[in-house]
C-alpha cells in the first residue's frame, strides 16, 4: 500500500508522515494543560504545521495510563470548536477518540482520519467508519487507560498483538472499510511492561510483514523512554527522536510525535543519508529480510 486514502487526502506513504499531538485536556500526557483553550490549541496546531507536521492528532481526553474518564459532552466541547478552526485551514486532522458519539461530532465536522486506541470496538464505530471517506487507525491494548498498566500479561506478546490486530483489520474491511483507508497501531504503553514495549519495537518489521498494512508508531515521550535514559517526560525528547527513527527504520508508516520540528529534522537526514532502496535494498526492507 503505496498511500493513506484519508478523509479529503491521499497522502504517500513514500516516506514516514508526522502526525502531530494535539491535547485539548487538562491532563495530557506530557502537556499538563498548556493548551487546554480553543484557541491555545489551534494556535499549537498551526505551529506544528509550520513545523512540518502532516497529521494533526487532536484529543480531548487523556489516555495516560491512570487518566480520568471524560463524559462524551466534555469531550466534544473540548475538541468540536478545534477541529472546526482546523478544518478551514485544509490539512489532514484526525481525531483521538474512542468514543462513537465523539466520532461522529467529528465527523460531521470534517475529520480526515479516526485514531481509536479501542480499535473500532465501541457500539457502532465500525459502521460509522465505512459510511464515511475517513481514515482509521486501529490500536492495540490491553485493558482500560485507568488500570492497563497493574499486571499486563500474555502468552507471547508480538504474536496476541498480531492476532488482535489482525482481526481488527479484518472486521474493518467487512464492515466496509477498504483497506488503503487502514492504519494498525501495536499501542505502546498500552497494558504493556517495558519488556512487551521492547519486544514489540523490535519486531515492528515483523509485524508490517504479517499484517500487509501501514503502521502507525506512537512512542513520544512514554515511560519507555524514561525507563531507558532515567529522564523525566519534559527531558525525553532527544529519546523521543531516536525512537522515531528506529521506527522508521523498521517501516513505519506514520509517526506520532510531540516534537515536530526535532522528528522532521531527523527524519530528512534520515532520508538524504541512509543508504538508496536500489543499493541495499533499503534498511526498511533490508530489515525486512532479516526476520
Ligand atoms: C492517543 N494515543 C496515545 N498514544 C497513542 C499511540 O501510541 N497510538 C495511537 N494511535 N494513539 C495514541
Amino acid at each position: 500500500m503505496n498511500e493513506l486514502h484519508c478523509g479529503r487526502f491521499v497522502l504517500p506513504l513514500s516516506r514516514p508522515l508526522i502526525m502531530g499531538i494535539v491535547n485539548v485536556t487538562p491532563d495530557s500526557f506530557s502537556d499538563g494543560g498548556c493548551f487546554d483553550s480553543t484557541a491555545a490549541a489551534v494556535a499549537h496546531a498551526q505551529k506544528l504545521l509550520t513545523e512540518g507536521a502532516d497529521i494533526l492528532d487532536i484529543g480531548g481526553e487523556s489516555t495516560r495510563p491512570g487518566a480520568t474518564v471524560v463524559s462524551v459532552e466534555e469531550e466534544i466541547r473540548r475538541v468540536v470548536p478545534v477541529l472546526r478552526a482546523l478544518h478551514a485551514l485544509n490539512v489532514p486532522l484526525s481525531i483521538d477518540t474512542c468514543k462513537p458519539e465523539v466520532m461522529c461530532a467529528a465527523l460531521e465536522v470534517g475529520v480526515d482520519l479516526v485514531n481509536d486506541i479501542a480499535a473500532l470496538e465501541g457500539r457502532g464505530a465500525l459502521e460509522l467508519l465505512a459510511a464515511s471517506g475517513a481514515a482509521v487507525c486501529l490500536m492495540h491494548k490491553q485493558g482500560e487507560p485507568q488500570t492497563m498498566q497493574a499486571a499486563p500479561e500474555y502468552a507471547d506478546v508480538v504474536v496476541d498483538v498480531i492476532d488482535y490486530l489482525a482481526a481488527r483489520r479484518d472486521a474493518a474491511q467487512a464492515a466496509g472499510i477498504a483497506p488503503e483507508r487502514i492504519l494498525l497501531d501495536p499501542g505502546f504503553g498500552f497494558g504493556k511492561t517495558f519488556e512487551h514495549n521492547v519486544a514489540l519495537f523490535r519486531a515492528l518489521v515483523r509485524m508490517r510483514q504479517a499484517l500487509d498494512c501501514p503502521l502507525l508508531v506512537g512512542v513520544s515521550r512514554k515511560s519507555m523512554l524514561g525507563q531507558i535514559t532515567g529522564r523525566p517526560v519534559s527531558e525525553r525528547v532527544s529519546a523521543s527522536v531516536a525512537a522515531a527513527l528506529l521506527a522508521a527504520q523498521s517501516g513505519a508508516a506514520v509517526i506520532r510525535v510531540h516534537d515536530v520540528a526535532e522528528t522532521a529534522d531527523a527524519l530528512k537526514v534520515l532520508a538524504a543519508l541512509e543508504l538508496p532502496v536500489a543499493s541495499c535494498a533499503g534498511l526498511r526492507d533490508n530489515a525486512r529480510l532479516s526476520v
